[in-house]
């Protein structure tokens, strides 16, 4: 089952290079929620192939998550893929479904990867709904793992200090912080917020970390971007919304789309 994914992924990266009419990619991106709209930012669209014309792809099943990948070429000459929209594990399609992607893009040729989120923010002290913060470490809640078997890959540095530093030479004010993934489709508990913030969480959300591990069992180097959306449940006094999670993403699109963009023509 487990080799059947990578080879699944390896005819996927076969059909998505023959679509594309390319050889190779440089870098690809996986765009969450409120990230989309930014994708436009990013460059010219050369070629867009639904998610359902590949092999091993599911359309995602939440509203505003999209489901196609871009080939863009940015101003400075790179070939992107942009993943608009993500399998998440609670949709219960399994592991392999969320990493996907990932795998087909780096059988694809990728050696670079950029995971966007919207998350919940932990530190409303430090944080306001709508910053962008650059992830620095993760903990994985989700009880899951890309990988079986005796493959003990080496997470001391899941997302890239070389391509943070990167980052902020172009906003040297962006925040860094650790995202804790918890399996969802629900959001947390009041007390879950306050044990993830005892933990040394800042974010909180429901993706990227199993991706981010796929990435680099296939030797990818990583970038993570959260988009803070919300205080973390009970930090604000309000119960939370996803249509209010999905109008913050469009209302800070822009500045995110300025942000990738200005970051993958020097990854
Ligand atoms: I957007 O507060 C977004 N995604 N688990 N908790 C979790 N996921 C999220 C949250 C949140 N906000």
């Amino acid at each position: 089952m487990t080799k059947d994914a990578y080879s699944l992924a390896g005819e996927a990266a076969a059909a998505l290079r023959s679509a594309a009419a390319l050889d190779t990619f440089d870098v690809a991106l996986v765009m969450g929620s409120g990230w989309v709209p930014a994708a436009d930012a990013i460059g010219e669209t050369l070629t867009e192939i639904a998610f359902s014309d590949l092999p091993g792809f599911r359309a995602p099943a939440v509203a505003g998550h999209g489901g196609t990948i871009r080939v863009v070429r940015t101003p400075g000459g790179r070939t992107a893929l942009i993943f608009l929209g993500r399998t998440h594990l609670y949709e219960g399609l399994g592991v392999d479904a969320v990493v996907h992607g990932v795998r087909t893009a780096a059988a694809a040729g990728v050696r670079t990867l950029v995971l966007t989120n919207a998350a919940g923010g932990l530190r409303p002290e430090t944080q306001d709904v709508g910053d962008p913060v650059l992830i620095s470490d993760h903990i994985n809640l989700t009880g899951a793992n890309p990988i079986t078997g005796t493959t003990f890959i080496d997470l001391t540095e899941v997302y890239s200090r070389r391509l943070r530093d990167l980052v902020r030479e172009i906003d040297p004010g962006i925040a860094e912080g650790v995202y804790v993934a918890f399996r969802g489709p629900t959001y947390e508990t009041p007390a879950e917020i306050r044990m993830l913030r005892t933990l040394g969480g800042d974010m909180v959300g429901m993706s990227t970390v199993l991706e981010a591990i796929a990435a680099r069992e296939a030797g990818l180097e990583v970038l993570g971007v959260s988009l803070v959306t919300n205080p973390g449940a009970g930090l604000s006094g309000e119960p939370l919304n996803h249509e209010e999670v999905l109008e913050v993403g469009r209302a800070t699109a822009a500045r995110m789309g300025v942000l990738l963009a200005k970051a993958v023509d020097r990854l």
